[in-house]
């Protein structure tokens, strides 16, 4: 699964590089691996940014979700992501699902009842759950903490410890009033499960292993799983009217009411059994998707698998600073597709090697050139283009006979088939930047090989020793066709077609045979895999981002101006 987007707004690099990139790696090495696979997604339509975001633009919450569900959607198809589903939390079957969840889990007595104070705006006359509440951060003391969550020191809050809190909606101080939620005794499970279950999980990231036990050892508190909202699923009890499942109880859920979606005969066996459950994650999901989730699924019982493992990442930042959604301190996906058509891989690529994995990471547009231009176009493009232009060159594009093979072209080809399984590893350990180098390893490797043997001049002397050259780069660059598919899948299927292998070669078949292209066959012609970036396109990029820091200058400035009375009486 990859962490379901709030359908609040589009998706930027952050989003692709922390979640959805390493995930779909994950997913496609798993599928050529032979694996069966569900990648699952969707967007994640309730929750108060959904319905603030509504209120601030004067439309309702299912409009804000309907548009930015097909933006995020078209994004991370323009972007290869491979979802076997891209579902979202405000269809029929979610619903269902999630409220038999619930009713599961209450019929079995998990939930406690509890009758508390909690704030409520009399102007805008409801509850204010979550972050419909602002206030100061009662660690950091930062002024704009939420009702559930301080941003700036990564505290997780009530509404109750904020220091001054105010209505989202009306700017007004609320006041208290009685209400009834119905809380997962986090405390009870801790004892009962948690300690035990996260103590036994030591091939965790250390950076979410750290989240967890920093959590367990503050000691878990019982946790509201409903709310007193309106834009939500309804909870299913009588009297419970006014009131939803809490986003983060029915979000993900999601995971398993999409699978149901996709696989309406056979989902339950995706959860249960021998199904190895891996949540692609951002860091700020850890305590759901590693504490609250797996208490559900493990207090649901009927053989529900929990994660096997939850390999979250850090952030990226973007030329050194957070990024920031409302300043527009980002790269949306959907800008860059049009910016740069046909170079999404280019941006998989830079992201991958860039991925935040232990710690927070910086994205650069000169860095985002440079890997392209030195790395993508130097090494692999300039590879690719060797092979092809000199195929087309001395055999009219015919793979040639190899006569006898060296002991250099024995030890490349052994070489070559050992990849699948280098960079399965580190797939499997979760190190994608680590995979993504192997990658690059192999088309090293090729280079080398080529200059190496120079075939361009023996070819005066020797031609029948350039036929077995040639054979052998040919090996290579078919399999660099398989080997990049997970990580470039634009650039895996261009090859296919300038090399006219027609079917996806898996790879075992890589692993176990020397003859990916079989002599005689015919290739096209040559096609530039990857084009130069020239220095204005970035300039253009980096103004685009400068622009939006002088925007938010004016508005700071114009909020901290002295404002002129109008009269001095009013
Ligand atoms: N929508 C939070 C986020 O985008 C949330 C993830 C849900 S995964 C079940 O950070
Ligand atoms: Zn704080």
């Amino acid at each position: 699964t990859a962490a379901l987007p709030y359908a609040n707004g589009p998706v930027h690099i952050g989003h692709l590089a922390g979640v959805y990139i390493p995930a779909d790696i994950h997913a496609r090495v798993q599928r050529l691996r032979g694996e069966e696979v569900l990648f699952i997604c969707g967007s994640d339509e309730h929750g108060v940014p959904i319905t603030l975001r509504a209120r601030k633009e004067g439309v309702t919450s299912q409009d804000v979700v309907d548009r930015y569900h097909k933006i995020i959607g078209d994004s991370f198809r323009d972007l290869g992501i491979s979802f076997d589903i891209y579902s979202r939390t405000s269809n029929q079957t979610h619903k269902d699902l999630s409220q038999a969840f619930f009713k599961n889990l209450y019929d079995k007595g998990v939930f406690r009842e509890i009758r508390s104070e909690q704030y409520f705006d009399e102007q805008a006359g409801q509850f204010l759950a979550d972050r419909y509440i602002v206030g100061t951060c009662p660690s950091c003391k930062n002024e704009g903490a939420y009702g559930d969550q301080c941003e700036k020191c990564g505290s997780t809050l009530s509404p109750t410890e904020l220091l001054n809190p105010k209505s989202a909606l009306s700017g007004t101080v609320p006041v208290m009033r009685e209400t009834i939620n119905w809380y997962l005794p986090l405390d009870e499970i801790q004892e009962s499960f948690l300690n035990e279950w996260i103590g036994g999980k030591s091939g965790w990231k250390s950076n979410v292993l750290g989240q967890c036990k920093s959590w367990l050892n503050e000691g878990l508190r019982p946790r509201a799983m409903t709310r007193d909202l309106e834009w939500g699923v309804p909870v299913p009890l009588e009297g419970a009217d006014g009131k939803v499942l809490y986003v983060w109880f029915e979000a993900p859920i999601g995971y398993i009411s999409a699978t149901k979606e996709l696989r309406p005969d056979d989902w339950e066996q995706w959860w249960t059994g021998d199904s190895r459950l891996i949540h692609f994650i951002g860091k700020d999901n850890i305590v759901f998707h590693c504490i609250i989730f797996p208490a559900m699924l493990h207090l649901r019982g009927d053989g529900y698998v929990l994660p096997e493992q939850v390999p979250a990442n850090e952030f990226l930042n973007i030329e050194g600073e957070k990024v920031s959604t409302s300043r527009n301190w980002a790269v949306w996906v959907h800008e860059y597709v049009k910016d740069f058509p046909d170079q999404e891989d280019v941006l998989r690529y830079v992201l991958c090697s860039n991925a935040p994995e232990t710690k927070d990471n910086d994205f650069t547009w000169k860095d985002f050139q440079a890997r392209n231009n030195n790395e993508l176009v130097a090494i692999f493009g300039n590879f690719i283009n060797r092979v092809v232009v000199l195929t087309n060159k001395f055999y009219e594009g015919i793979v040639p006979n190899p006569s006898s093979f060296s002991d250099v072209d024995n030890a490349t080809l052994t070489e070559l088939k050992a990849y699948p399984a280098v960079i399965s590893s580190s797939v499997e350990r979760y190190r994608f930047r680590e995979a993504l180098g192997e990658l690059m390893n192999v088309a090293r490797l090729g280079n080398k090989y080529l200059a190496d043997e120079e075939p361009w001049k023996v070819i005066k002397d020797n031609p029948e020793r350039v036929q077995t050259q040639m054979y052998v780069a040919l090996q290579i660059a078919a399999a660099l066709s398989s080997l990049c598919e997970p990580f470039l899948p634009f650039t895996a299927a261009k090859l296919s077609r300038i090399l006219k292998i027609e079917t996806k070669i898996d790879w075992k078949t890589v692993s176990q045979t020397s003859e990916l292209i079989p002599s005689g066959h015919q290739i096209g012609e040559a096609e530039l895999l990857f084009a130069k970036i020239e220095d204005e396109e970035i300039q253009k990029q980096r103004d685009k981002l400068e622009a939006t820091k002088v925007a938010n200058k004016e508005e700071i400035a114009s909020a901290q101006a002295e404002t002129e009375p109008q009269k001095e009486t009013i």
